[in-house]
């Protein structure tokens, strides 16, 4: 049978390196699914229950292993499906191919069943570059481009295909006027500042007594440059969400999250530094950085639309994280005084006691801080965490100590719920030898992630390592909402929009044959992390969470304290135990200096 395009697609995505694809099968994209068939074995597919979970997936690989994600999915609904999962990769710069499938092209215009202006809804979300199909000596280049841009670029990437042309004879372009002979291969390239900028950027960060860092996910590959830098400057360094994995949190220095759902040493950090140096970071929210004028900046990303966005940066490198702090470090004088740093690492050391002592807070019936709080020992080496949006991403962010050789990440720039489980699965499907945990409210769960535990039983047996748990904290409320509605609206919950039902998670993990442990009890967590963690299949762990533990930004204002009592003496439906529950806390969390 000679080649068709669809074989083409295939055979080209392999040549370029691609070795899995996640998606959802339909007859607009059949002959593509007929070509994974054919080539038996060169591509995995991975079946997701949902195109967005295929397109969190695809996110998710490029964030965990550096290289391309590819989705795939049909026409019309199919690939509207995508479509979330897509701006998680656009959001957070990962370079992710779609490919859908699309009606016969003689249907075209016809508003024919399914038929979707797809290059026009792709184009927000994969605008560096998608096309549609139109014949196939296309394609050749169609493929290249794609994958060049999305891997060169970080950027997503759109392939239309319609169904009637997947079939037809794959015909390489002819010479001739009007076509072209495109080819495979990228390399990335190595991208320093000049030398004379590097001097700029040693200048301002030499003449600071009080550095701070913040580092994101573009210091990921950096550890060891981040560490020496800091250590060379007396600076401690706070890490954006998507930067946890960056630095270990034993580090001293180290204040962990910052901003929303970030901790009180980054906050006191920024407050109180003269020179700020952010790497690879598009954290967004300013008020958690200096005063404008407070500090000198300087900046270093691979992206340059990134530099001086969230703060006036006086040194603006474009340049790789490891390679820039490398060709900086020698340039870098280290700093006699470290009063700085010793006042750092007091803060920090104070922060995890308070941390601990709001982990181990009584609650009713148990602390969702403790249930972060109990895993960080019991983490096995090379884990991979993943979080989802909720309110447990802030005590993924303050309370999970995360070691050297470990992994995390979540959905950071979109922030979308119902991302943890599909990254969970590409986290295995990248490093099946890698124990995976996720972290997910019942709200996610019930969104979607519950379908994607369907996934892991189609798919466990096949990993080496089988330690895969999905840690759902059942409050029975979409609790990160209903603090936003308390402390920035000063409303009292709403229960309508914010009550969910109780649904029992650890069962329905038996009943499609994974295994199940609920918790209850504080005093049971510990032991059931770490039955989890050693048990012979994926666990769904259900914890009993409290929704009245208040998931509060360090810096809250004393006016969104004032909308939260406003708001528990108007008629919120559990006023009296949140009013004893989260009293100390919160006035704990409010700080000087910040009373507007
Ligand atoms: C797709 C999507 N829809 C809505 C939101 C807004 N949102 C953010 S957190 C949250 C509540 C999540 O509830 P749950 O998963 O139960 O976690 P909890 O906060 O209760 O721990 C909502 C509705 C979102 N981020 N993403
Ligand atoms: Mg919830």
């Amino acid at each position: 049978m000679s080649q068709t395009v669809g074989d083409f697609v295939v055979e080209r995505l392999h040549a370029w390196g691609v070795r899995k694809i996640f998606g959802y099968p339909g007859d607009g994209i059949n002959g593509v699914f007929g070509a994974l068939r054919r080539a038996a074995g060169k591509i995995e597919f991975i079946q997701a229950r949902h195109e967005e979970m295929a397109a969190f997936m695809a996110s998710a690989y490029a964030k965990f292993t550096g290289e391309l994600g590819v989705c795939i999915a049909t026409s019309g609904p199919g690939a509207a499906h995508l479509i979330t999962g897509l701006y998680d990769a656009r959001l957070d710069h990962m370079p992710v191919l779609a490919i859908a499938g699309q009606q016969a092209r003689t249907a075209l215009g016809g508003h024919y069943q399914q038929e979707v202006d797809l290059p026009a809804m792709f184009k927000d979300v994969a605008g560096a570059f998608v096309q549609q199909a139109s014949v196939p000596t296309q394609v050749r280049h169609l493929i290249d481009r794609a994958v060049r841009i999305a891997v060169g670029e970080r950027r997503v990437t759109a392939i239309v295909l319609p169904n009637d042309l997947q079939e037809m004879k794959f015909d390489e372009p002819p010479r001739k006027h009007g076509t072209f002979h495109s080819g495979v291969g990228f390399t990335a390239p190595k991208i320093v500042p000049y030398e004379v900028d590097l001097g700029r950027a040693a200048a301002v960060l030499n003449a600071g007594k009080k550095v701070a860092i913040l580092v994101g996910a573009g210091a990921l590959g950096a550890t060891d440059e981040v560490i020496e830098v800091a250590e060379t400057l007396g600076a401690g360094v706070a890490k954006a969400l998507l930067g946890k994995g960056a630095l270990p949190d034993e580090l001293p220095w180290v204040t962990g999250s910052i901003g929303l759902l970030g901790t009180k040493p980054s906050y006191e950090m920024m407050a109180g530094c003269d020179t700020l140096l952010m790497i690879g970071s598009g954290f967004p929210y300013s008020e958690f950085l200096p005063k404008e004028g407070q500090a000198r900046g300087v900046q270093i990303d691979l992206k340059p639309d990134m530099l001086s966005l969230r703060y006036p940066m006086e040194v603006n490198l474009v340049g790789d994280a490891a390679e820039t702090l490398r060709a900086l470090l020698p340039k870098l004088i280290e700093k006699t005084d470290r009063g700085w740093r010793k006042t750092i690492e007091s803060n920090v050391a104070s922060w995890w006691k308070t941390l601990e002592s709001r982990a181990m807070a009584a609650a009713n019936p148990v602390n969702p801080q403790r249930v972060c709080w109990e895993l960080s020992p019991c983490l096995p080496d090379r884990a991979i965490v993943t979080s989802d949006s909720g309110s447990c991403a802030n005590w993924y962010a303050r309370d999970l100590k995360i070691r050297r050789g470990m992994m995390c990440s979540l959905s950071g720039g979109l922030a979308s719920m119902g991302a943890a489980v599909p990254y969970a699965i590409a986290a295995k499907f990248a490093y099946p030898d890698r124990p995976v945990i996720a972290l997910v409210g019942d709200g996610a769960m019930q969104m979607n992630n519950m379908a994607e535990l369907i996934t892991i039983a189609k798919y466990w047996r096949q990993w080496a390592n089988r330690t895969c748990v999905v840690c759902v904290f059942n409050n029975e409320d979409l609790n990160q909402v209903t603090w936003e509605q308390r402390v920035m609206e000063g409303d009292p919950k709403f229960n309508a929009s914010q009550q969910i039902p109780n649904v029992p998670y650890h069962r329905f993990a038996e009943l499609i044959g994974l295994a199940g442990i609920y918790v209850d009890t504080p005093e049971q967590l510990a032991g059931a992390w770490d039955r989890a963690l050693r048990a012979d299949r994926p666990v769904v762990l259900e914890v009993k969470t409290d929704p009245e533990v208040p998931p509060l930004p360090p810096h809250i204002t004393l006016q969104q304290a004032q909308h939260m009592t406003q708001a528990l003496l108007t008629g919120d439906p559990r006023e009296g135990g949140v009013i004893m529950g989260t009293a100390r806390q919160l006035v704990g969390a409010l700080l000087p200096g910040d009373r507007d």
